[in-house]
Order: C-alpha cells, then structure tokens, then sequence
C-alpha cells in the first residue's frame, strides 16, 4: 500500500513537472561562471521566477552555473551571436568590447560600494546599459561585485613595494593589465577557471577577487595571504542578447526587463549576506588578511592608467559625472 501511494505520489509530481516544464513556451538559458548558491546565480534564479509568475507561465529562465557554457569572455561572443540568450557577467571583460564600460572598471573611481550604488542607479548607469545596443546587447541590471583586492601565495603585501615583481591574474581588459602593471606587478590576463591551477603550479602567484569570488573559487587555499587594498569595485551586468530580445514581443521584453530590476534589491541583500559569510569561512581557514594598508601610494600610481585609457571626450565627462555624484 506504502509502495503503491510513493508510486502514485511519484507519478503525481512527475506529471505535474512536466506540464510546468511544457507550459514554457520561451526558456531563456542564461550563463554564470559562478557556482549554484552564490548570489548572482540566485538572483537570476529569482528574476526567472518572477519571470515565470507574470507570464502565467509562459517565459522560463535556465540558469547555467559553474561555468557550464564557458568562460566570461567565450559566453559574451555566445550572447552576441544569441546562442545564449542571457549572461551574468562582470564589466570587466566588456572593456575591450564596449569603450564606455570601462569608467565603471576603473581602480578607485568609486569612493565606497554606495556611491557605486548611487551612479549605477542613476541616469549615467542606464548611459552604460544603453552602449550595450550597439553590440547586439541588451543591458539589463547591475549587480553588486563587492571590492577586489590582491591575495597571492608567496608574502603578504603591506605596502605598495611588495607588489614588485609578484606575478597577478587579471581578468580580460587592458585597463587591469595597466593598473597591475603601474603597481609594479607582472599582469597575466586570463580566464577565472584556469586561475586555481595556474597559482598551485606557480604559473602566477595570485589574483584580484571580492570576498565571495576569493572563498567559492577555492582560491584561498592555494593563495593565504590577502590584502585590503580595494582597489576595483566592478560592477556586474545581466545582458540580454539582441537577437533573443528581438524574438519578443514589446510586452514580453518589458516583462524581461521589470523582472532583472526587480532582481537588483534581492542581489544586493543577498550580497551582503555572502560577503560576511565567506570573510569568515576563509578567516577560519587560516587565511593572513593585511587590512591596515596605507592606499594613498595605490591611489596616486592610478594617474597613468586614468590618463591611457580616459582619453575621450565621451570617458572624460562620464569619469566627471561619476565623481560629482555624492
Ligand atoms: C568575479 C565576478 C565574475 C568574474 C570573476 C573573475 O568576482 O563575479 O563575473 O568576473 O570575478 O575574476 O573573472
């Protein structure tokens, strides 16, 4: 009798899966190299619900953690061409792509994680979405990325002078390449998923990460020594690809749109909550945190990298707007 109604309730839930599963007319499958669990991964699963709610069902998003369409850089030329429809990435390898993201990808250009707040929600934030159009992108949201900071595996960095000749993994964009270069390091652009194996065999000696990215990457434990230098807050984007976006119609692509905004808040929380969470995991591991780090002389080697790369009519008035905002 037990078996007959775990089979029936079996069979039950299984029916009932399959018709939500087939009352999706429209399943946006959408790429994060993160992990299931961390909060931009839980963000879109969340804007797909709402998503899927609104629709009466119609519209479905499949999340794609943990890398599983490719690397940020290979899944960006993926949601050009609309092999993926949606993308969770960082600004950071847009830089090279899309000129006016890289006054969001500049070191120090925010004061603290609210004035980013402030200039992503403002008019200029939507200016940075809108570039997004003409490279058969849709830019749909920002999320939060925290501050990176350098950890490495060989010494822990207390002043500017110990970033000499240390060897860094920067992600794809010549403007990290620059800044890591003008700090007296060696930069290594390359993919987020080769860096765990690249720093265990000595191929660099570290990277640049946010808390969260830092503990779910593992990389703490082939890289013990972590300082606050803070030198990037990044923010990340959810990007629609232009001819996924086209395939809607108005009222569906607005639907699409409310739902990643609507998103925004919910990331936010949970980023806060993530960002005390792995500090602890990865302080339990032992990890030497350096935080009384003297940033004025990381500050002031930036002119260069501000003067290479804000060259610009167009950056000049963007970096102005971004420091007038209180
Ligand atoms: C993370 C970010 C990812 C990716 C990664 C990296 O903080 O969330 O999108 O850009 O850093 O360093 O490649």
């Amino acid at each position: 009798m037990t078996l007959i109604k775990t089979l029936t309730g079996a069979l039950l839930a299984s029916a009932a899966f399959t018709s939500a599963a087939q009352a999706c007319e429209i399943t946006l499958r959408s790429s994060d190299t993160h992990p299931e669990g961390y909060p931009t991964v839980a963000a879109v699963e969340h804007m797909g619900e709402l998503l899927q709610e609104r629709s009466d069902g119609r519209i479905c998003v499949e999340v794609f953690a943990s890398a599983q369409l490719g690397e940020e850089k290979d899944t960006i030329e993926q949601t050009q061409l609309g092999v993926i429809d949606l993308n969770r990435v960082s600004l950071g390898p847009f830089n090279n792509i899309i000129e006016e993201t890289k006054v969001f990808s500049l070191p120090y250009i925010f004061r603290s994680t609210d004035h980013m707040h402030d200039v992503v929600d403002s008019d200029i934030g939507q200016d940075i979405l809108d570039e997004f159009q003409n490279h058969n992108l849709v830019g749909l949201a920002y999320f939060d990325g925290g501050s990176r900071s350098f950890y490495n595996s060989q010494k822990p960095i207390k002043s500017i002078e110990d970033v000499e000749g240390l060897k860094f993994r920067v992600m794809q964009s010549d403007v990290f390449v620059d800044m890591v270069d003008a700090l007296g390091g060696n930069a290594t652009p390359m993919p987020y998923g080769e860096v765990y194996s690249s720093i265990q065999t000595g191929v660099i000696d570290g990277a640049e990460n946010n808390w969260p990215s830092y503990e779910s990457s593992g990389h703490y434990e082939v890289a013990g020594y972590y300082t606050l230098d803070q030198h990037l807050i990044v923010p990340e984007v959810l990007v629609m690809s232009k001819s996924s976006w086209d395939n809607l119609s108005e009222d569906d692509q607005a639907l699409v749109q409310q739902a990643a905004r609507d998103s925004m808040p919910v990331m936010r929380e949970l980023w806060a909550e993530r960002e005390a969470a792995s500090e602890a995991q990865v302080l339990a591991a032992g990890v030497e945190v350096i935080r009384d780090i003297d940033k004025t002389p990381f500050i002031e080697a930036m002119v260069p990298v501000y003067e290479r790369h804000v060259t610009s009519d167009k950056l000049k008035d963007l970096v102005t707007r971004i420091q007038a905002v209180e």
